[in-house]
């Protein structure tokens, strides 16, 4: 749907105004970006750690191990920081702990910090797993419920209480999962002491992936003068050959500033500009951001730089933001998933945060790795299961122009005490943390609210209907989606989302070691649901375990053949219903993930097409051909030509 550039602009304005309704939060999660007004310092590396051991893990707390340094109140070992800390050391308790932990970290902050009243001090932490309780210099600065997603504190004037700038930063965070928190678990005692000993308890999770803890992601101080670009929301559109980019910037630290938005193309030159807190930059002969293998010059991005002035009785304030911004539209149809109006087909993976030794920490060479491997095998999208990711992750989808479903950490919900009010009002604001911290990466182009979660219960349709309205008024510009696995769930979820997203798993869960099944029942299951809600369809996830290096012929499972023969058996369906309605396969899983231990686990789960160290099964051959083909037949350009295949 192509609407003149007049009806664009009025439509984003009002969308604008629609997106502030009702919110939970106050205030922006803008990216950490150094600038000429803006510092940013990273903490990554050594921390010392303790684990609070004591049998109601409440010791820290009672001796109030955040008033001194960590070594005077008991033995430290090193932590490195981003990491999870369960696979650092060689101690199984580590390993396996449950309950506090303690981080901390000595530094000296620039002397002007501490001097210019007029800097703004901020301690970031790009997510720690997943009850945080922050302390600067003994004070309490912040605390934060939630897994994934970043957490803030303005911390200058208890810097300044101290002018030496010596600076002692003590976190303390608990994996304790409850009822209430997204993802639930549940703590359980077994007070059996014939059978297991005093205080022995068992943490219960509903999720298929080891619940590794600690600080996952960088913490870092940033400043920003006192009046500052607190958040922008940016909405794009395009009108044959002009773009447009909606914006709005919320200023906080000033009564009155003002402020001068320019959007800057790849060469540096100015391609519209504008002034004041809303407004809307047109751009003429627009460079749309197309996703990888769709154009020749796929994940497009402009610099939107966004400069404020203000002044108060004391000084004069300049502000100075830059966000990358790429300029497409997303819309779904009864058959089609479409950006920029042109069909878009998801040939991608899911994956997990997860690797050797470091679990769930950010790490760069792991990063850019698994973007190779990402463009190695033709994928153009994943899906962030089961959480949100990092967002240097998602930055580099905008810049490759990987395409992302952006899920919700709301994944295992099967308890029915998990769908009360608690529950509710927290996946609100968790919908709204994501989206506050996502709206902006053009890559983003739906949202999922959660996965499988038990939406046959009766209190989930309240639930589900409410997250899911939520998310569509926080962000009306994306469609939603929850994925789901059983067909009970996926009936009670399918009249609110916007796409089906289904995963099933024939030939493994069901009817084991039958592959011949998997055509006819999978055949039925798309039909159904299709004629049933008229939706497009994604197959969210699928596959089969292979150890790497097993191998038998015929096929068994567990073995690398059984894994190729699977996928191959679902092609066979995709490739008729990719013609209708089918807008999407994600391979269950890129790679092999730890998770707890079980009977069906050989040392974690291994449905990778790819193994833990990112080294290639015979399956990810077969998807890496298949994609490629793929994006030869329904990409927009002679890819042969433009992106030799590896093959
Ligand atoms: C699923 C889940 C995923 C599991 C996968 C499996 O349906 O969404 O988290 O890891 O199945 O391998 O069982």
């Amino acid at each position: 749907m192509c609407l003149p550039v007049r009806q664009q602009v009025l439509r984003a304005l009002w969308l604008f105004a629609v997106l502030d309704a009702g919110l939970l939060l106050d205030g922006g999660m803008l990216y950490p970006r150094e600038s000429s007004s803006r510092e940013v310092k990273e903490l990554s590396g050594l921390w010392v750690f303790r684990a609070d051991r004591s049998p109601n893990r409440k010791q820290g707390f009672d001796e109030a191990w955040y008033k001194r340094p960590l070594e005077e109140t008991g033995p430290v070992i090193d932590m490195p920081v981003p990491a999870s800390y369960n696979d650092i050391t060689q101690d199984p308790e580590i390993r396996d702990f449950i309950g506090w932990v303690w981080y901390e970290r000595e530094l000296v902050v620039p002397t002007r910090w501490i001097q210019d009243e007029s800097i703004r001090v901020v301690l970031r932490v790009g997510s720690a797993h997943y009850n945080s309780v922050v302390w600067v210099n003994g004070v309490n600065v912040t605390q934060h419920e939630g897994g994934h997603l970043p957490f803030e504190a303005e911390v200058g004037d208890v810097l300044r209480k101290d002018p030496t700038g010596s600076c002692r930063i003590t976190i303390a965070v608990n994996n304790t999962l409850t009822l209430y928190t997204l993802p639930p678990g549940n703590i359980q005692y077994m007070n059996d002491r014939t059978r297991y000993p005093d205080g022995f308890f068992v943490q219960s999770i509903y999720f298929d992936f080891f619940n590794y803890a600690g600080i996952h992601r960088p913490v870092l101080f940033y400043t920003t003068p006192k009046a500052y670009v607190d958040d922008i929301t940016v909405v794009t559109d395009f009108s044959d050959n002009t773009g447009l980019v909606s914006y709005k910037v919320s200023v906080k630290g000033a009564v009155t500033a003002a402020l001068k938005v320019t959007l800057i193309d790849k060469q540096g030159h100015c391609v519209a500009s504008s002034n004041g807190p809303f407004g809307v930059l047109k751009v003429q002969d627009v460079n749309l951001w197309w996703p990888y293998l769709t154009h020749e010059n796929p994940g497009y991005l402009y610099s939107m730089e966004v400069r404020l002035s203000a002044a108060d009785e004391r000084t004069t304030y300049e502000d100075v933001y830059t966000l990358p911004v790429g300029i497409r539209t997303v819309n779904v149809t009864s058959t089609q998933f479409l950006i920029n109006n042109k069909p878009f087909y998801f040939h991608g993976v899911n994956k997990h945060e997860d690797s050797d030794i470091r679990g769930k920490g950010l790490d760069w060479p792991l990063i850019v790795k698994d973007f190779n491997l990402l463009k190695w095998l033709g994928a153009n999208s994943f899906r962030t299961s089961h959480y949100p990711y990092a967002e240097e992750i998602l930055q580099m989808c905008d810049r490759h122009g990987i395409v992302v479903i952006d899920e919700s950490p709301a994944v295992g919900i099967k308890d029915i005490r998990s769908f009360g009010n608690v529950s509710l009002n927290h996946h609100l604001f968790v919908m709204e943390e994501l989206v506050r911290r996502d709206k902006n990466h053009p890559s983003v182009v739906m949202w999922s609210v959660a996965n499988e979660p038990a939406s046959e219960m009766p209190p989930a349709d309240y639930y589900f209907k409410t997250v899911i309205k939520h998310t569509r008024d926080l962000d009306p510009t994306r469609p939603v989606t929850f994925v789901s696995s059983s067909n009970f769930a996926r009936d009670k979820g399918a009249p609110y989302v916007d796409v089906i997203c289904i995963n099933n798993y024939f030939s493994w869960y069901h009817d084991p070691g039958h592959v011949e099944v998997i055509t006819l029942q999978l055949n039925t299951e798309y039909d159904n649901w299709h004629e049933k809600y008229k939706k497009p369809i994604i197959q969210s996830e699928y596959g089969a375990d292979a150890v790497p290096g097993v191998h038998v012929d015929p096929p068994v499972m567990f073995t690398e053949e059984y894994q190729k023969v699977v996928l191959q058996n679902y092609h066979k369906v995709f490739d008729q219903k990719r013609a209708q309605y089918l807008i999407g396969e994600l391979i269950w899983n890129f790679a092999d993930f730890m998770t707890t231990q079980g009977v069906t686990r050989v040392v974690g789960n291994k449905k990778g097409i790819f193994t833990r160290q990112r080294q290639p099964k015979a399956a990810a051959f077969i998807l890496k051909e298949r994609y490629w083909r793929l994006a030869n037949e329904t990409g927009r350009l002679p890819l042969w030509t433009k992106y030799p295949c590896p093959l």
